[in-house]
């Protein structure tokens, strides 16, 4: 049983977090985040300069960070960069399966490679970098946490974003999945579904005066997300106090999915 009198309930220290796609947007924000909550982070990204660059950010402010660049998609890679820790000693205590992209057209204009890419990179990736980790965890006897980024689309569709919407639907499904085979061995795998969030990767939706106007109007809190609000989300699903917490994906929306 946990002692919530002696332990901080929140802390990270001494923990390693892998944040896939971090080198900006929600994902620099949930490295930063974790790093703040005493986590050692690891940034990822495709670009060793962009991870090299949110390395050096973390570290300005005194935060623990390294770098790793590696595709998400490519399993080879990811076992490598796994088989590279374990040569010195890195073990990944938490893995946020973070990395995404979006490409948005409507279904029947869709090529199936861009379909491919954009499954690959949304869903198939959490399951190429989880797999990793969770062997290690249990291998460990340690346990673990898991934390993969769905998204208002893991409920809902919404035109031209098809693809995207069949993928985080996975990701939701996925999660539950990875609780039903690692709860036992004390791994925690959870879900933050976010809003709509003001990050580079909606630039061109925040631009467009409609969009805003619908995302303003369709929540009750009448605005977008920031990218830190996800943040205490983060820390609570990888820290002790969620150790009864699995299989879960929490929306960090403004309240979009509470109301008509
Ligand atoms: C879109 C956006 C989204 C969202 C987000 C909502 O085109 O609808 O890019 O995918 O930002 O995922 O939760």
């Amino acid at each position: 049983m946990q002692d919530t009198r002696r332990t901080s309930l929140f802390d990270l220290s001494g923990r390693t977090a892998l944040v896939t796609g971090s080198a900006r947007g929600i994902g620099f924000s949930l490295a930063e985040g974790l790093a703040h909550a005493g986590a050692r982070v690891i940034v990822n990204g495709t670009r060793a300069d962009t991870v090299e660059q949110a390395v050096g950010r973390l570290g300005a402010q005194g935060l623990e960070a390294q770098g790793r660049a590696f595709d998400v998609t490519d399993e080879a890679a990811v076992a490598e960069a796994f088989e590279q820790w374990d040569t010195k000693g890195v073990q990944v205590d938490i893995l946020i399966n973070n990395a995404g992209i979006q490409f948005r057209k409507p279904l029947v204009e869709l090529e199936l490679s861009d379909w491919q890419r954009v499954i690959d990179t949304n869903l198939t990736s959490a399951f190429i970098v989880a797999k990793q980790a969770a062997r290690r965890m249990i291998g460990r006897g340690t346990g673990g946490k898991i934390i993969n980024i769905g998204s208002l689309t893991s409920e809902g569709a919404r035109a031209t974003v098809g693809a995207y919407t069949a993928a985080k639907g996975g990701v939701k499904m996925l999660t539950r999945a990875m609780s039903a085979e690692w709860a036992a061995a004390n791994i925690q795998a959870n879900a933050i579904g976010p809003g709509y969030i003001l990050t580079d990767m909606n630039q061109a939706l925040i631009d467009n005066a409609a969009f805003d106007a619908w995302v303003k109007s369709s929540n009750p809190s009448q605005r977008w997300g920031k990218p830190e609000e996800l943040v205490g989300t983060a820390v609570y699903l990888a820290s002790a106090a969620s150790s009864y917490v699995n299989g879960q994906i929490i929306y960090v929306d403004g309240g979009w999915l509470a109301v008509l």
